[in-house]
């Protein structure tokens, strides 16, 4: 990879963390640009202009260029690397738990925590609150789903790890800051040790 990679973040995003990890696990240099959401450093003009007119992050800057959307970015990292199956079926099954992972469990998992850790219960909207049992059930049903696909196996897809591995480490291991208890699933316990002990590995910073 030619390019400089620079990765535009708010290290409290596993989001965020999801790139630096596949960075790390591939050995490739990655500079961080910080941002900090809550002030909302991410809706500035500037940034809407020329990193993201979606106003979030992560992005990642491929020299020049910008690309929003952290399993997009995963993938622009991992392709053609042994972070992405050799078969056909294995790269399409991956990528069935990269969207399974925005769709199903980001949205619960993710938002309780950055509601109850970030915002603060105190300071929910009252929409907010009439959302929290139904983001709790469904991130449940998430961890279930994914307790019993590992029971028997040891990565999501095929042999080894892959970028849906990390997309799944990422909020999955911060699950019990948004009041999830992963204590119930242990096949998901077992597979976030087998994550943290691939080469490479680094830990989030917060
Ligand atoms: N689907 C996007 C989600 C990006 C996202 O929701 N980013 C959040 C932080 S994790 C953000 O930038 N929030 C700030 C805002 O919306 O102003 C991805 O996977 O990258």
């Amino acid at each position: 990879m030619t390019d400089k990679l620079v990765l535009h973040e708010d290290p409290r995003s596993g989001n965020c963390y999801k790139i630096q990890l596949t960075a790390a696990l591939l050995g490739l240099p990655l500079e961080r640009r910080q941002y900090d959401i809550m002030r909302g450093d991410t809706r500035t003009p500037e940034f809407l202009s020329k990193v993201n007119s979606n106003g979030r992050i992560p992005v990642l800057q491929v020299g020049e260029r910008f690309l929003p959307e952290s399993n997009a970015a995963c993938w622009y990292l991992g392709e053609s690397t042994h972070l992405v199956p050799d078969s056909r079926f294995e790269r399409a099954d991956m990528l069935r738990w990269m969207f399974f992972e925005q769709y199903n469990h980001e949205p619960n998992i993710a938002t309780l925590r950055f509601w109850l850790v970030y915002l603060g219960q105190g300071n929910l909207s009252p929409q907010q609150r009439e959302q929290i049992m139904g983001k709790r059930a469904a991130g449940e049903a998430a961890l279930k789903l994914m307790d019993e696909h590992l029971t028997g196996r040891e990565w999501f897809v095929g042999a080894s790890a892959s970028l849906a591995d990390i997309a799944l480490f990422a909020y999955t291991h911060l699950a019990e800051a948004g009041g999830f208890s992963l204590g119930d699933h242990p096949a998901v316990c077992r597979w976030l040790d087998r994550v943290r002990k691939l080469p490479g590995f680094v830990a989030m910073d917060t």
